[in-house]
C-alpha cells in the first residue's frame, strides 16, 4: 500500500513530507493505522545526528496510538479494529528479560530494532522509486501506517482519545514510570527534578501521585514553572539565578539533599548535578534523559561511597503489553492528567514547526493527528 509520513532524509536536515509504500505485514506482524503521534525529545536527538543508532533515511516517531488494520501469519493476541499503542520496549513475555523481575527490557527483537528493520532483517517502507526507507525504534508512528511486531503493541481500550493516549505511549509511562517502577518512591520523600519538559513533568505527576513532601523543579527555562506548579512542583530553582553552588543550594533547599533526584534534560552536567543532590547516606538518582554520542557521565566515586545510587531508567521500567493499559484506564479514570501537557496539535504537514517550538521552549508536548 502507499502511506504518507514524515521521512527523516539525513541527520540535521528538516523531514520531508512524502508518499512512502508499506508493505503488508509479515508472520507475527501488524499492520496499524496510526491516528495521533506525539513528538518526543528523542525523536529530535536522533534527526539532530546525536544518536549512535540513528540511520537514514527513516521515518521516526515512537509515541503513537492506532487502529489494527491488517494481521500477519501467526497473529493470536490482536484483531483488526483493535486499538493500540506501539511499544519501543515489547513485551515477548518468554525471553531470559522479560522472565526476570528486575527488568523491562526485553531483547527478543533489540537488535533488528536497533538497525532499523523487521525482525526478519528486512524494512516494510520504501520511497516510491523502490529505496528501503528504516524504521526507528520499532514504530515509525510519523507514518499514518506502520508494521510491527505483535509483541510491540499493548491493546488498550476503545473508548480512549487517539490524541491524548498517544502520549502513554513514551512521555506519560517514563516519567510516570521512573518514579514508581524504577526509584519506588516513597510518602514523604523530598525530591529533585531536573528539566521539566515532556517527562520531567511527568516525574511531577508521578511523585504526587507517590506522595512526595517536597517537588523540587529545576530548569534553566522560566516558562515551564507555571505548568510543573499545577502538577504538584513545591519549589523552583533555575540554575542561572543561583549564585555560587548549585549542588550546596539544592542540598540546603532540601534538608540534606534530595531523597530522589531525577535527570530529565539529557545533559551530562545536570546528570552529575542530580547526583551530587541526592542526599548523602541513601540518595537515589534517576537517569532518564539520553544523552549525546561520546558524553560520559562523571563524578567522584567518594559520592558513590558515601551511599548514593546512580541509576537508569528505559520506559520508565514499564513492561508494555501488561502496564499500558492500565495507564489508559488511570487517565480514563481521573488518576492521571495528561490534557494540559499537549499544548499544541499540529497536522503532519507542520511536524517540522512542532521540533522548532520543542528547541524554543514554546510546547510541553506537540502531537500530531492524522
Ligand atoms: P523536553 O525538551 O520537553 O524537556 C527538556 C527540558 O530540560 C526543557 O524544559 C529544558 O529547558 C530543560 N533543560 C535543558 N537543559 C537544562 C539544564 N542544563 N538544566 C536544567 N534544565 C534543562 O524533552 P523531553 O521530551 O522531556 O525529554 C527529556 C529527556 O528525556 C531527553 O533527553 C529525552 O531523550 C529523554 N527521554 C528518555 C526516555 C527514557 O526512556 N529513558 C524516554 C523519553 C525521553
Ligand atoms: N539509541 C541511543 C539510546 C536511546 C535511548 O536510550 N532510548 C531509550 C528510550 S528514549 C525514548 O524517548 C531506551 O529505551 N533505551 C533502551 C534501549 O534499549 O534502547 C543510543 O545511545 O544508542
Ligand atoms: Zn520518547
Amino acid at each position: 500500500m502507499r502511506t504518507t509520513a514524515a521521512v527523516a532524509l539525513e541527520a540535521g536536515k528538516p523531514m520531508e513530507i512524502m508518499e512512502v509504500n508499506l508493505d503488508g505485514p509479515k508472520k507475527g506482524e501488524v499492520l496499524v493505522e496510526i491516528k495521533a503521534t506525539g513528538l518526543c525529545h528523542t525523536d529530535d536527538f536522533t534527526l539532530s545526528g546525536a544518536d549512535p543508532e540513528g540511520a537514514f533515511p527513516a521515518i521516526l516517531g515512537h509515541e503513537g496510538a492506532g487502529v489494527v488494520v491488517e494481521v500477519g501469519e501467526g497473529v493470536t493476541s490482536l484483531e483488526v479494529g483493535d486499538h493500540v499503542i506501539p511499544l519501543y520496549t515489547p513485551e515477548c513475555r518468554e525471553c531470559e528479560y522479560c522472565l526476570n523481575p528486575k527488568t523491562n527490557l526485553c531483547q527478543t527483537i533489540r537488535a533488528t530494532q536497533g538497525k532499523g528493520v523487521m525482525p526478519d532483517g528486512t524494512s516494510r517502507f520504501s520511497m516510491l522509486d523502490g529505496t528501503p526507507i528504516l524504521h526507528y525504534m520499532g514504530c515509525s508512528t510519523f507514518s499514518n501506517h506502520t508494521v510491527l511486531p505483535e509483541i510491540a503493541l499493548a491493546k488498550v481500550r476503545k473508548d480512549a482519545p487517539f490524541d491524548k493516549i498517544c502520549y502513554i505511549g513514551c512521555g506519560v509511562t517514563t516519567g510516570i514510570g521512573a518514579v514508581i517502577n524504577t526509584a519506588k518512591v516513597e510518602i514523604g520523600s523530598r525530591a529533585i527534578v531536573f528539566g521539566l519538559g515532556g517527562i520531567g513533568l511527568n516525574v511531577i505527576q508521578g511523585l504526587r501521585m507517590a506522595g512526595a513532601s517536597q517537588i523540587v523543579g529545576v530548569d534553566i527555562d522560566p516558562k515551564k514553572v507555571e505548568m510543573a506548579k499545577r502538577f504538584g512542583m513545591t519549589d523552583f530553582v533555575n540554575p542561572n539565578e543561583v549564585k555560587g553552588d548549585l549542588v550546596g543550594h539544592l542540598v540546603e533547599l532540601t534538608g540534606g539533599g534530595g531523597d530522589y533526584t531525577f535527570d530529565a534534560t539529557g545533559n551530562v552536567g545536570v546528570m552529575r548535578t542530580a547526583l551530587e543532590a541526592s542526599h548523602k547516606g541513601w540518595g537515589e538518582s534517576v537517569i532518564i534523559g539520553v544523552a549525546p554520542a561520546g558524553a560520559e557521565i562523571a563524578t567522584r566515586p567518594f559520592q558513590l561511597v558515601t551511599g548514593r545510587t546512580w541509576k537508569g531508567t528505559a520506559f520508565g521500567g514499564a513492561r508494555g503489553r501488561t502496564d499500558v493499559p492500565k495507564i489508559v484506564d488511570w487517565y480514563m479514570d481521573g488518576k492521571i492528567e495528561i490534557d494540559p501537557m499537549i499544548t499544541h496539535i499540529l497536522k503532519l504537514e507542520e511536524i517540522n514547526k512542532g521540533f522548532e517550538m520543542m528547541h524554543a521552549g514554546e510546547s510541553i508536548r506537540s502531537v500530531v493527528v492524522y
